[in-house]
């Protein structure tokens, strides 16, 4: 496999950004090689610079659940663009868009659309601080909602912490209103708020989390939160940025504010937040929590956010096909291995761990065998299959993987695990 001019695109972009990327996981730097620069992307393909062609599971990390340039949304999109690309103004768009989100989420009575995830759960936090009165938050370790400050913490080990930075800039004021707990640890859960519950304005939780691999929420973790939060005062929210519009996880809990993104501007920046119209109300203008956009709401990013949601809605059983799917490319792979791996699932998001155990929490995932994770990660993307470069993030299926796809996979997938032993 070339990656010549990948390599040359690499140290120029070096000279102009940080770690040549505009976002850390896209620079390979912890699987050792140098990241293929993409000239375009079709369906379930992405293609190089040094034109290698790959099965893509990273689906620019969520957006693309139909597939990439998905010929509905250039067709919209390229009228879109000719009525021009942005008008800080209100239009019909935005209103098209949240009715159809709400659709998929009732419980978003009132939302506001934003640029990212981060932004979103940024908004949502301060949302709830607002509306409690409240400071402290609860996040679980190993889950990621984008990097605002309040949320790049992590407590270290298992125990419930008042949390140190886990990034320079972050202060200690900051951090220390964050309380970051194990996943899946509803006891830590409920000792922190028999503590300080009168203190704390909200939980952020990723209800299906895709930022340590995919780790699944056990029976009664998230209903337990509903619980407990309810109990004390205190907002759940929930981060689905990533598992949005793929996995069903509200027709059995409700949360006080929901966090999309990714699929939901259709592979454009487009984000939201939003929730109970009684909290939602309390933001600028109807009330005095600020928040704010140049381009949100932008007229091409909800053209192709409102594309993407029609099809979702239009073709019948797309989740429950796309799930299907998904499984019978696991039975593939894992009927390949000739090592141990984990593989869950949840909808269309799957990821493989390189342990014997099940995987429950962030300290289970950084057990796992990186050393493993690694090489089999070259050794597929080296036979065309494009795989997230690291253990802790979650790959996805679209509309657009066919069984040739699958059958690539799986056979490349047999190479790879050979070279494992
Ligand atoms: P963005 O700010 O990157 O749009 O969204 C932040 C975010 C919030 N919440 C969840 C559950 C997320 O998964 C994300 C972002 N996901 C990562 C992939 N694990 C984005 C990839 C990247 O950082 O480049």
């Amino acid at each position: 496999m070339e990656l010549e001019k990948s390599a040359a695109a690499f140290e120029l972009a070096k000279k102009f950004m940080p770690g040549g990327v505009n976002s850390p996981v896209r620079s390979y730097s912890n699987v050792d090689c140098n990241p293929p620069f993409i000239a375009r992307a079709k369906g379930s393909h992405i293609f190089d610079i040094d034109g290698n062609d790959y099965v893509d599971y990273v689906g620019s990390w969520g957006p693309m659940i139909l597939g990439h340039a998905h010929e509905k949304i250039v067709d919209a999109l390229k009228e879109a663009v000719e009525r021009g690309t942005s008008y800080g103004a209100p239009t019909e768009l935005e209103t098209e868009l949240a009715a159809l989100v709400q659709k998929f989420y009732p419980s978003m009575e009132v939302m506001r659309m934003v640029n990212s995830g981060t932004e979103a759960t940024m908004s949502a936090l301060r949302v709830a601080r607002g509306f409690t009165g409240r400071e402290k938050i609860v996040k679980f370790i190993g889950c990621y909602h984008g990097h605002s400050d309040s949320l790049l913490v992590n407590a270290g080990s298992g125990a419930a912490t008042f949390g140190e930075p886990s990034s320079p800039g972050v202060t200690k004021g900051t951090a220390q209103d964050t309380i970051a707990l194990p996943y899946n640890d509803i006891s830590a859960v409920e000792k922190v708020f028999n503590e300080c519950g009168e203190k704390i304005a909200a939980v952020i939780v990723e209800p299906v989390a895709g930022n340590m691999g995919l780790v699944l929420p056990e029976e009664n973790f998230l209903p337990k939160l509903r619980e407990v939060t309810k109990k004390f005062g205190a907002l759940l929210i929930f981060d689905e940025v990533m598992s949005g519009f793929r996995v069903k996880v509200q027709d059995k809990i409700t949360p006080d504010l929901t966090c999309l993104g990714k699929i939901i501007g259709g592979g454009l920046p487009c984000a939201a937040y939003g929730g109970r119209a009684e909290i939602m109300r309390n933001v600028s203008p109807d009330g005095k929590i600020y928040q704010a956009g140049t381009l949100s709401g932008n007229p091409l990013a909800m053209t192709a956010g409102i594309e993407t949601l029609k099809i979702l809605i239009d073709t019948p059983n797309f989740t429950e096909n796309l799930t299907a799917k998904t499984s019978k490319l696991i039975e593939g792979i894992k009927s390949v291995a000739q090592v141990p791996i984990q593989t869950p699932q949840a909808g269309s998001m799957f990821c493989i761990f390189f342990s014997d155990k099940k995987i429950r929490n962030y300290d289970d995932a950084a057990a796992s065998n990186q050393a493993q994770f690694k090489k089999f990660f070259i050794s597929m993307l080296r036979q065309g299959i494009y795989l997230a470069p690291s253990q802790f993030e979650t790959l996805f299926v679209s509309a657009a993987h066919n069984d040739e796809d699958f059958q690539k996979t799986v056979d490349a997938a047999k190479f790879a695990f050979k070279e494992l032993v």
